[in-house]
């Protein structure tokens, strides 16, 4: 009998307990903690963590993924979501999350500090993302299998289209990855929709892979796996600075560019804390860790030196691209599901 009681008052001993501690985890988390979908490379991500959480003491989860996959994410959690803060990755999908109404407004004390293409980006969302890097897309080639296959030197995107480059070239899926999805942008920007996906279409027939990652073709020219990948050009350069035998291009036609960016999620459990994140990832100290983590983007706070590995945006011919077009809702969703119909499943 004696044992009976004393295990009904152990047992409610450890209901408490666990009510307890599961309170205490709750304030715990309420004061010091912050969830993170990053958009950039893992290395850059996991060093933005370490050192907010050393500056403030505040302990961040974080999870690294491709840009429409953040979105994707975001949107079927928005009755309850998991995620505080929204940093890195390609401005468009962003853009949509702001015309959806799955990020809010927020303005930072560190805005003044910033380029006017990232205050135009913020302006834009109607204040619910703002630049934090930009960079221009490209393409690259790997100097020896380009040698062993015959390829000739390649300067434009026409080039990409080269019968030697059959099964050759590789790129992500716009779909899931903001590097593909600016591409999609930038032809159509160019050449027009009808001509654009012409090239399109005809660019698939070299192509021997879309991958889920933006940067994944890079890093397979870089270990030999295809001749040639388009990716951001930044991107490219970081394996050229690791010496692979690779050569980065700016096309000839012109080409488009990212303004990579934050937003604070709708519904953030730790929305104090997000901001403090975001304040803190404007600040030109937090801006510098990209090119310590071989990101080469250009900084958006005007105090953050440009890593002199960066490609100058200056001396690219980059197109006027309309990002608030090709953020919005519907033509974004337009051009991915017309893609997906003409170009993804054509056979070869
Ligand atoms: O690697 C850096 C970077 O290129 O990654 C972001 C981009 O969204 C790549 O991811 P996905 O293409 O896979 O979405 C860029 O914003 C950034 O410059």
């Amino acid at each position: 009998m004696k044992l009976k009681k004393n295990l009904v008052a152990a047992t409610m001993l450890a209901g408490s307990m666990t009510a307890l501690s599961f309170l205490s985890a709750g304030a715990a988390q309420a004061q010091g903690a912050l969830v993170m979908y990053c958009g950039v490379q893992e290395e850059w991500c996991r060093a933005m963590v370490g050192a907010f959480e050393r500056d403030t003491g505040i302990k961040v989860s974080m999870t690294r993924k491709s840009s429409g996959e953040i979105f994707a994410q975001i949107k079927a959690e928005a009755a309850n979501p998991r995620a505080d803060i929204w940093w890195g990755g390609t401005g468009d999908p962003h853009m949509q999350a702001a015309e959806e109404g799955l990020t809010v407004e927020y303005k930072s004390p560190k805005l003044g500090e910033l380029q006017d293409w990232a205050v135009r980006q913020w302006e834009q969302s109607k204040q619910r993302t703002v630049g934090i890097y930009s960079g221009a897309l490209g393409f690259g080639y790997n100097t020896e299998l380009a040698q062993t296959n015959n390829v000739p030197e390649l300067k434009c995107w026409a080039d990409l289209l080269k019968p030697e480059l059959r099964d050759e070239v590789q790129v992500a899926d716009p779909n899931s990855s903001g590097t593909a999805y600016t591409l999609l942008a930038t032809i159509v920007q160019i050449m027009g929709e009808d001509k654009g996906f012409e090239y399109l279409k005809a660019l698939h027939k070299n192509v021997n892979q879309y991958t889920k990652s933006g940067a994944a073709p890079a890093k397979a020219m870089a270990q030999g796996e295809t001749t040639a990948g388009i990716a951001f050009m930044h991107d490219i350069v970081t394996m050229i600075v690791d010496k692979a035998p690779v050569k980065v291009v700016a096309p000839c036609e012109g080409t488009g560019y990212e303004i990579g960016s934050m937003s604070i999620i709708k519904g953030a459990k730790n929305l104090e804390n997000a901001k403090k994140f975001y304040d803190w990832a404007l600040t030109a100290d937090a801006q510098k860790l990209g090119a310590e983590a071989k990101s080469y983007q250009v900084p958006s706070n005007r105090n953050t030196p440009v890593p002199p590995q960066a490609p100058k945006l200056t001396d690219i011919k980059l197109i006027n691209f309309d990002f608030a077009k090709y953020g919005s809702s519907e033509e974004r969703r337009r051009l991915l599901s017309k893609w997906d119909s003409e170009v993804k499943n054509l056979p070869k």
